[in-house]
Order: C-alpha cells, then structure tokens, then sequence
C-alpha cells in the first residue's frame, strides 16, 4: 500500500479489518518495523480521537512522531499553481511537501473541506498535491471528503460486535447547528459496502450523499422503516451535497430512545464528536447500547494496521 487515502487503496479492506483487531491483542508485536522512522503529522484543522489514536498507533510500532498544526504553526500555504505569491501566503505546497518528505517516512494530514465550492472540495487538491510532492506515502487522517481511518475503526467494532454473520446495519442522518463535511458517512458508506452488511441509509430527502461514494447502496426515507430490525445505528449530520453546505433541516431527525425501540436492540455508534441532545439524546449516549467510547478506542489500531502497512511498502 503506497497511500491511504480512502478504502479503495486497500487491496483486501476485510483482511485489513482482521490485521487490526489481530494488532489490538498484541499491540507491540512489530515494535522493530517503526524503529528510526518518523511519521509527520499535519493538522489543518481541529482533532482529538485522530491527533491521540495515530501518534499512539505510530508509538506502538516504535516509530518517532512529529506532530505540526499547519495554521498556526507553520508558514501558509499556497495550492494553486501558477499564481504571483504577494499575498498572506508564504510558501507553496511544492516546496513545503518536498521538504516534510525530506524529514518524515510517512506523512499523515487531516484537511476539512470549505463546505462552498464543491468541485474544489471533491478534487481533493491537497491530498493528491502532497502524494505528488512529498515522496514519501501519504495517510489520511479525514480530508475534504473522506475519513478511511474512521472507517476502518467502525468496521473493526461492528466485527466485535455483530451477533449475526450478515448485520443489518444502517446509517442515519442526524440534526446538527452547523453545517458539517461528508467525509464520515461517505467513508463509512463506502467500507460498509466492501462489507457483506444489509446496509441502509436513511436521511431527509435533498441530503443524498455524492453517488460515487454510495453508488447503489439502499436508501431509505422514512426512518422509522430504516430503524426496523436494525442490528447497528450509526448516528451521523452531514450538511447537504446537492445544495451543497447546506444544513439540512428535520430536528425530529434527533436519534433517542423511542428511535433505539424500533431497532432489534441495536449497537449505537457515532465517530465523536457528538452534540448531544441535537444529535444523539442523552439516554441513548448513557444507555447499555452505545459502543461510541470502543470505538473511538479502536482508532488506535486502524491508524495501527494502515501505518504498518505503509511501512511494509517502503
Ligand atoms: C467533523 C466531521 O467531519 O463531522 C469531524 C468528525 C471526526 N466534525 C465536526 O467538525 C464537529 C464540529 C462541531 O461543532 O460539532
């Protein structure tokens, strides 16, 4: 695997799901394979599960971290190619991912999307500009329209947790206060589909996520139908594609207890952060259903199993 940048890098995402639960048993078997390398990591935006999970992951397999908040730490960047640099930006991506290749054997980078020009957002220039530039493989951790490592980590519990070997396993829309990126349900639609779930998604009508991600995944709008028989709810806002940024109305969308009633006594999951009592109700987030705590817990080995891969290919 010479990049993570969704899950159709990966040539086997059920077997990967097996290495990374297989890592959480024995999280120090392969202390030697990160010994004097050095994984960069490189924050646009705002993190906690993802900032803690890979420098924890990184450490587990023995490498050295360098962990950079790109805007607040570092020189601004410029994207586009071609322009007279006179303005608040002092350095080009050509430059600055060059030179990070030149410190760092892996190069892991969270960057949101702006939410107002959605062919900028799904060309995903960043990503593509530092696996172009840097030289050395590029991770992930939640771009402008994907969240593989979450992904993996989501599949890696509903595996813990299923009862059945074909879960039903459905995915619903959530009232938010602010307009929020794709990438979650995105990535977790696209796993999910690699996967042999009955899988369903269910959301207002107008906030149908982008088809290349969800192709002909089954979709749902009355809620109450999606909810029935369900083995796992992952609760999630993602603010409008078609109208793009938009977000979305339906606060009757909120998941609570009546709502996990319908369910067949379902796992509840959400990648966090959750506003609660706007996404998800306080006695559902407190109740013996939620496993959002487990599966935050499993970043650590998603980011483990994709970073021991990248590895592997250098
Ligand atoms: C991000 C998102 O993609 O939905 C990160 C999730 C891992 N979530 C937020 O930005 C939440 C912000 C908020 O104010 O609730």
């Amino acid at each position: 695997m010479n990049h993570f940048l969704s899950v159709e890098d990966v040539p086997d995402p059920e077997g990967l799901v097996d290495e990374a639960l297989k890592l959480k048993k024995k999280p120090f078997s392969f202390q030697k394979l990160g010994r004097n390398k050095t994984l960069g990591m490189l924050f646009f935006n705002a993190s906690l599960r993802t900032r803690m999970s890979t420098q924890v992951a990184a450490r587990n397999l023995g490498m050295e971290v360098i962990v950079m908040n790109v805007s607040q730490d570092s020189w601004q960047i410029e994207t586009e190619d071609g322009v007279v640099m006179n303005g608040d930006k002092a350095e080009h991506v050509r430059e600055a991912a060059a030179v990070m290749g030149q410190y760092c054997d892996v190069l892991a980078i969270r960057s949101f999307p702006t939410l107002k020009d959605k062919k900028k957002d799904y060309a995903e220039e960043l990503m593509h500009q530092f696996s172009r530039f840097a030289g050395v493989p590029i991770l992930s951790m939640e771009s402008a329209t994907l969240h593989p490592l979450q992904g993996l980590a989501d599949m890696m519990t509903i595996s813990e947790y299923k009862k059945v070997e074909k879960p039903k396993v459905v995915l619903t829309w959530a009232p938010h206060v602010k307009p929020l990126p794709q990438a979650v349900p995105n990535s977790f639609t696209q796993w999910s589909r690699k996967m042999d779930y009955d899988f369903v998604i269910t959301h207002p009508e107008g906030m149908e996520l982008p088809k290349r991600f969800r192709q002909d995944a089954h979709i749902e709008y009355d809620q109450d139908k999606a909810l029935a028989g369900a083995d796992f709810v992952y609760v999630k806002n993602w603010s409008s594609y078609k109208n793009y940024g938009m977000l979305g109305l339906g606060k009757d969308w909120m998941f609570s207890q009546k709502k996990l009633g319908l369910t067949n006594d379902a796992k509840v999951m959400h990648c966090l952060p959750v506003r609660r009592n706007v996404v998800i109700a306080d006695e559902v987030l407190d109740g013996p259903n939620s496993v959002v705590i487990q599966q935050a817990g499993n970043r650590v080995f998603s980011a483990q199993a994709v970073i021991k891969r990248l590895l592997e290919s250098l």
